[in-house]
Order: structure tokens, then C-alpha cells, then sequence
């Protein structure tokens, strides 16, 4: 156990308050029997020795590149059609893997494969240069030979005595990047989105309660690092769930001597293939590629985009009829309620407690009224008791994972001793989708994904299932080792796919704690139990940027933070951050104070108002940042390097983000500010409040009252939003002397309808691609 297992393990033991002392007294047991297994169940560790590539011996060449033999190794090196490189030691393939979408993507066929000087291979290609030493190190370079990754000869550590176990030996290599990279990504961490020296952990965890910047790791990992540089931008994927840790060093320019010092990344996996893929190009073109290799985001439903309103302990159906009527009678839109665990009976997930809410179908209807649908938590853990419909047909289909004697694994959740599907099995997943139409006979509209890391409440160790516990893996069977770090993102394939069988006329709407690379085939994620303080509040939009820059573009904080009760200023910073995020959702723990916006007085009441009446008229362009996310895998929510990834100086700031193409949305994130820098990159911004045009690159500081936080239009910004009686009208912020810009509108039909802005003199030109005349009305500011 180390120090953050020990720091963990005391958190959850002391959080009695939560979930109550009997309960803490069973998660001692299920530790105790989760050890005991794993000492049964896992191989013993022993003697172990070490292994590298050795010299390279001969090369093969093969369609998009070849397979390099060494002394003690081979690598298969493969360049795609779209630039994207696979490399594969000791025999691994792109397949199988739960992280592409599909077919692996054709191979490019120009690609050659020729002998370098020292001994090496090269494997040459229109975009990219792979040159592999005489040792395997494995370097990626432009065409025009500038290094942006150099991989050094991984090194094994195999069991002497023993044929190494399921899974393979465990691996590590270490990587260098230029000088002045900057890392990102690796799922969602909350000291993000830059990632600085540290450890960063491969497997998603439950950090027990709440979480503060800096806790790592959290719910939601994988092994995706976005690394931007002036030479250029590139993603390394290591396709292996398994667990692991990544470690990072940003280098430095002319440190010391005057010799730059590279930066340097390890990661060491505690099994699985040494495999991994890089995308090279600007930060748009490798998110295409990316989205191209595991996948569109899920499209959400037009409501998901509007306002969420949450908690844990709702209490009944009257008390969500009084937050919808208190909605309703300030006249504040709102899109969907959620129903956390308290409405099942009993917790048992897929039931109802009919003695709170004794129609639910009856209130899904009423609310649906008025606009507002309900959304259902549903956990993983199945309450492991005979009678009880879930448990019973999920014995009925042999559902469950599996302890190596064959027994069901027991762990510990809400609902008490708890049985988990098993998601790698296909099987397993269709039944499981199948149960989503209890959900919406029910009236539930969408669907919230919790504790599928997954959770077993513990006293020590993994908050999770022994790693000896068996899974069906597609049939290749495996421990939980391998599948871990997996199970959220196939809980949410199967409620995905159970759903688009169930109702195919509709778009699923699912977000789930949990996932991996892939994952926004599915659906969304949210920040989890962000505690709650001003740290909190920085932390929700680190994990906002960072996971978009994993390929998962829908996520959001719980606004207010999960714990404790924030005070009204925190309050409104967090919603007003939380109107710019994809998911916007106000949500808290059972026990802590309310979150609705006229709780906090009546100036907070006023200025969330406002903030939410914007949300609502900027719906057409979040539709169409939704439908560009699915298409190009640009995320909605962007860094400001984005599209100027050589500015260094945008690289390092965290506290700002662009919304699309159009807006800058600089969050106040601080106690007591009424002004803050906001960092700009090149062009024309105008301050939409003031109308004030400011120069990027550059930093200026603006106004941020209670009232608003500083928001920004590209000049030349042609923005799709909704007039007041619901219609798309152009907001077209005027572009600067001489200059052209343009805009975008997706809608829900998918129909794209492309715009470009002109100035000449003093009048500002609107044109429609393909039309004579501009089909919406057009809002000229600026
Ligand atoms: O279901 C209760 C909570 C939920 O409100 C929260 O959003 C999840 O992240 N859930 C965790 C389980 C208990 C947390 C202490």
C-alpha cells in the first residue's frame, strides 16, 4: 500500500457520516476477502529478468511500413492512410482493443521501408519520418527531419522461473520530446490541464468522498498524452488498459550550460502489449485523426445542452415538483432533473421507491410538460439478493464476474453485498442494455452512469474488485487486471447500444464517471465529487479542457461542487463557468446545503439568470459545436493555443478557454475579483459586454462584476444563436478593417449551412455559401 492508498483508505474509514458505520465494518471484510484471493488467485511475484530489443537483425517490409527483428524482439511499424503511426513490439497488432471504433485504419501504401546508415530502419512516408535505431529507439520526425517524439528500446521484466503470466510481462519505456513541450491529457486529472512533473497514475479510482486539485489518480484514466511543442503537436496513445504510471519532466531551454535539457516522459505497465500509436500535425488535425481512429462523439439530444439541475437526497417526487415550479415561476430555463440513488428502493439499482415518488411515469409526463426530463443514476452493483428481478436474470444469463474459484465476486456498495456484470462480455452487454426499458417505461429521458470504476467500498486497498477476479474479455478471458480500467467504458457501450435497439428514434443521452479511450462513442463523463472551495472550482474546468483533449468532448463539474455549501459568490462563479461547459449541471451531495440559484440571495438569483438566459440563446451554436465534435473531434470546449500552438506563452494558461471557433470565455476563478488578465491569442477580440476591441497576441485586463465573466467574440465571428422567440438569427461581430471571417450553423438534422463576414468601409457584409441571400436575420455588433 503506498502513501496515497494509505491517505485514501483513512478518508473512507473516517467518512462514517456518509455512508454509515455498518457499512464501514463490510468494506473491512471485502478488503480482507479481496486480498485473500488475490494471494490465491494472482501469480506469486518472484525473480524476475530484465529484457531489450537487443541489435536489430533483419527488416521485412510490409504494406505501410514493416517488422524489424532484433536479437530478442520484433516491431511492427504502420503508417495509416490519415499519418497516423502504429508501433507493436514483441508480436502486438492493433487488435484487439476496446479503444478503436472499428476496422484498423487502412495502411498507406506509398509508405517504404529503408535501411538507415547506422544500422537502423527507416520508415519513410508523405507526413512523417519513423527512423528506428540499431537498439529500437524509435524516433518520429516531420518530413523535414525535426524530432517530436523519440522513443528510447523498451525493457521487459519477465518471472525466471515461470512462463509469464496472463497479461505478459511488465514493460517500461522512457520517451524524449523537445525542450519546450508541454503535456496534456492522460483521461481527467484536476491538476491539469498542463500536466507538470509528476506520477501520474493509470487506473480509474474512486478517490472516496470528494476530490481536491492535485488528488490523482481519479474516476476516469487512460493512456492518452497530447504533447504540444513548437516543433509541432503530436498524441501517443499506449493501447494497454492495464495498470500503469506515467511520469513527466518538462525539459528546459539552454538550462545550465546552455545545452537544452529534453523533456522526458516514462511509462511503466504492470502488463499488457507494448503498443502504441502517434498522430502528428496541428492540434485539430490530430483530434481529427484521433476521432478517426476510436470514433465520433455521441451526438447528445438538443436538451442535454440546456441546464441540468441535480442532487443526491431530492427526497420525494413533490420536493423535484417544487425545484421545477421554482424554475418555472423565476421564469429560468431548465432542461432535465436527475435522480440520484435515493429514489431506487433501497438503493437496488433499476428499482423505484413508490413510497417517494409513487408515480414516476405519471411525473416524467408532467415535467415533459413544461420541457424538464428526468435522468436516472444508474450504478453498476447489483444488490446480491435472491427475488430481486436484476439479480435473478443476471444469474440466469451467468452475468457475473467471477472469482478464480468460480464464485461470483461479492463487494460492497449502497445497496449492501453487491454482485458486478461483466461488461466484457458481449453477452453480458445485451442483457444489461436490455434492462434500460425499465428506465424508460419509467420515464426516464437519459441516463447518469456512477461507481462503474468500478466501486467496492473497502477498508484498504482497491476501492474496487479483487485483480484476480475473472472477465470474459471477448471471449479471450482475463483478470481484472486487464479489465479494469475498461468496465466504465463497456457498461456505457452496452447502455448505448441497448438503447439505440430500445429506442432507435432517439439519440441515448449517457455519461458515466468512468471510461477510457473510446468512450465518447458512447457518451459523456462529469468532473465526479469535486469537493467544494475555490481549488474545486479551478480543478472542474482543468478536466473540462483536459479530457476534450483526450477525445471526450461532453463534460462538466458539478456547479457549487459536491460537498460542504459554498458560499453565494463561489456559487455563481461556478454556475457561470458552468454556462460555457458542455454538461451544465448543478449537483451536490446528500447532505450537504441546496444549489438552487435563488437560494443564495436575491444578486446571485439575478446574475445566474442572466447567465442561464445565455446558455439558452447560444443553443444553435452549442448544436453546432456538438455536431462539429462528433465530425472533426474538435472538442467544444478548447485551450487557447488551439490554433496557435506555437504561442508559448498560450501553452502555460490555464485560466481561459475558447468555445468553438468564436468565443473566449475567461472564467473568474478567484474570491473577491471584479478584473483579471485575460491572456489573448492573435487577432481581433471584442469584449462582448463592452463592445471594446482588443488586439491579440497579448494580455488585457477586463472587467469581471458579479454580474458576468469575461466572454469574448473573434471579430469577424459569425455566431448561429436563438432569438427570443426560439428561431436561429446571425450575431456577426463585425471583422476588423480588410479582414473576412465566417462562421458555421450544424443543426440537429445534421443540415451545414457555412457564412462569411466582410467589411468594407463602414458596413459589414453577410454571404450564405451556396445562396443568393442569407436565410436567417443577421445582428451586426462590434
Ligand atoms: O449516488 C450518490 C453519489 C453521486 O451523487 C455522485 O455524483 C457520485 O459521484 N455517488 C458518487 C456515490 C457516493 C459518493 C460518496
Amino acid at each position: 500500500m503506498d502513501a496515497r492508498d494509505l491517505g485514501r483508505s483513512v478518508k473512507w474509514v473516517t467518512s462514517f457520516r456518509m455512508v454509515g458505520a455498518a457499512r464501514v465494518l463490510r468494506s473491512v471484510r471485502s478488503a480482507w476477502r479481496n486480498r485473500r484471493l488475490d494471494a490465491a488467485g494472482l501469480p506469486r511475484p518472484g525473480a524476475e529478468r530484465a529484457r531489450v530489443p537487443g541489435a536489430a537483425v533483419e527488416a521485412r517490409p510490409l504494406p505501410g511500413g514493416g517488422v524489424i527483428r532484433f536479437a530478442r524482439s520484433s516491431l511492427l511499424v504502420r503508417v495509416a492512410a490519415g499519418g497516423a503511426v502504429f508501433c507493436g513490439w514483441d508480436g502486438a497488432g492493433p487488435q484487439p482493443s476496446y479503444a478503436l471504433a472499428g476496422a484498423v485504419p487502412e495502411v498507406d501504401d506509398r509508405v517504404v521501408l529503408e535501411p538507415d546508415t547506422d544500422g537502423g530502419w527507416r520508415v519513410v512516408s508523405e507526413r512523417l519520418l519513423v527512423v528506428v535505431s540499431r537498439h529500437g529507439a524509435v524516433e518520429v520526425r516531420t518530413p523535414g527531419g525535426v524530432v517530436l517524439r523519440r522513443d528510447q528500446p523498451p525493457r521487459w521484466w519477465e518471472p525466471v522461473e515461470v512462463a509469464a503470466g496472463e497479461g505478459g510481462p511488465r514493460w517500461m519505456q522512457r520517451a524524449e520530446v523537445p525542450p519546450d513541450a508541454r503535456h496534456f491529457g492522460l483521461g481527467g486529472r484536476s491538476a491539469g490541464p498542463r500536466l507538470r512533473d509528476g506520477v501520474y497514475r493509470l487506473w480509474n479510482t474512486d478517490p472516496g468522498g470528494s476530490f481536491q486539485p492535485g488528488d490523482d489518480p481519479l474516476y476516469l484514466t487512460m493512456p492518452v498524452q497530447l504533447v504540444v511543442a513548437d516543433a509541432g503537436t503530436h498524441l501517443v496513445f499506449h493501447d494497454n488498459s492495464f495498470d500503469g504510471r506515467v511520469s513527466l519532466w518538462e525539459g528546459e531551454e539552454g538550462a545550465g550550460s546552455g545545452h537544452d535539457r529534453p523533456g522526458r516522459s516514462e511509462i511503466r505497465m504492470e502488463g499488457g502489449p507494448l503498443r502504441y500509436w502517434v498522430l502528428v500535425g496541428t492540434p485539430a488535425r490530430v483530434l481529427r485523426n484521433w476521432a478517426v481512429l476510436t470514433g465520433g462523439a455521441a451526438l447528445p439530444p438538443a436538451w442535454a445542452l440546456g441546464h441540468h439541475h441535480s442532487r443526491w437526497g431530492f427526497g420525494g417526487a413533490e420536493e423535484v415538483r417544487r425545484v421545477v415550479a421554482g424554475y418555472r415561476e423565476r421564469g429560468l430555463p431548465l432542461s432535465a432533473v436527475h435522480l440520484d440513488i435515493d429514489h431506487y428502493r433501497g438503493h437496488r439499482v433499476f428499482t423505484v421507491d413508490r413510497e417517494h415518488f409513487p408515480d414516476l411515469p405519471g411525473l416524467a409526463r408532467e415535467l415533459g410538460e413544461s420541457g424538464v426530463r428526468l435522468v436516472s443514476i444508474v450504478d453498476p452493483g447489483i444488490k446480491a439478493e435472491p427475488g430481486l428481478a436484476v439479480y435473478d436474470g443476471g444469474l440466469a444469463v451467468d452475468a457475473f464476474v467471477r472469482d478464480p474459484r468460480g464464485e461470483p465476486v461479492r463487494g460492497e456498495v449502497w445497496s449492501g453485498e453487491s454482485v458486478y456484470p461483466d461488461f466484457t462480455d458481449p453477452l453480458v452487454r445485451e442483457w444489461w442494455g436490455g434492462l434500460y426499458a425499465e428506465r424508460l417505461a419509467e420515464g426516464f429521458s437519459g441516463f447518469w452512469h456512477d461507481m462503474n470504476e468500478p466501486v467496492s467500498f473497502s477498508a484498504f486497498g482497491d476501492q474496487s474488485l479483487p485483480r484476480s477476479a475473472r472477465h470474459v474479455l471477448e471471449g479471450r478471458g482475463g483478470d481484472h487486471r486487464e479489465a479494469h480500467n475498461v468496465y466504465g467504458l463497456l457498461m456505457t457501450r452496452a447502455a448505448y447500444e441497448g438503447l439505440r435497439v430500445l429506442r432507435p428514434a432517439e439519440r441515448p443521452f449517457l455519461f458515466s464517471r468512468s471510461g477510457w479511450a473510446g468512450m465518447q462513442r458512447y457518451g459523456g463523463t462529469w468532473s465526479g465529487d469535486v469537493a467544494t472551495g475555490w481549488p474545486g472550482l479551478r480543478a472542474s474546468l482543468a478536466l473540462v479542457l483536459g479530457l476534450g483533449l483526450c477525445g471526450v468532448p461532453y463534460s462538466g463539474p458539478d456547479i457549487g461542487g459536491f460537498t460542504g455549501s459554498p458560499s453565494p459568490e463561489l456559487y455563481l462563479r461556478w454556475f457561470q463557468l458552468g454556462s460555457f461547459l458542455p454538461l451544465f449541471r448543478t449537483h451536490s451531495a446528500i447532505s450537504t446545503g441546496r444549489r438552487e440559484p435563488w437560494e443564495f440571495g436575491p444578486e446571485v438569483l439575478e446574475h445566474a439568470g442572466t447567465a442561464l438566459r445565455e446558455r439558452q440563446r447560444l443553443l444553435p451554436y452549442w448544436m453546432t459545436l456538438a455536431q462539429l465534435a462528433r465530425r472533426t473531434g474538435a472538442p467544444y470546449v478548447r485551450p487557447l493555443w488551439w490554433r496557435a500552438p506555437e504561442d508559448r506563452a498560450l501553452r502555460d494558461c490555464e485560466d481561459a478557454f475558447l468555445l468553438g471557433d468564436s468565443l473566449l470565455v475567461a472564467p473568474v476563478l478567484e474570491q473577491g475579483t471584479d478584473r483579471r488578465a485575460v491572456r489573448l491569442p492573435r487577432g481581433c477580440w471584442y469584449d462582448t459586454a463592452t463592445g471594446r476591441l482588443h488586439e491579440g497576441p497579448g494580455q488585457v485586463l477586463l472587467d469581471a462584476p458579479l454580474s458576468r465573466i469575461p466572454v469574448l467574440a473573434r471579430a469577424g465571428a459569425v455566431l448561429p444563436v436563438a432569438a427570443p422567440d426560439g428561431s436561429v438569427e446571425l450575431e456577426v461581430w463585425t471583422p476588423a478593417p480588410g479582414r473576412t471571417g465566417g462562421g458555421v450553423l450544424i443543426g440537429e438534422d445534421g443540415v451545414v449551412t457555412r457564412f462569411t463576414s466582410r467589411r468594407r468601409d463602414q458596413t459589414v457584409r453577410v454571404e450564405q455559401e451556396g445562396a443568393a441571400e442569407v436565410a436567417y436575420p443577421v445582428r451586426v455588433r462590434g
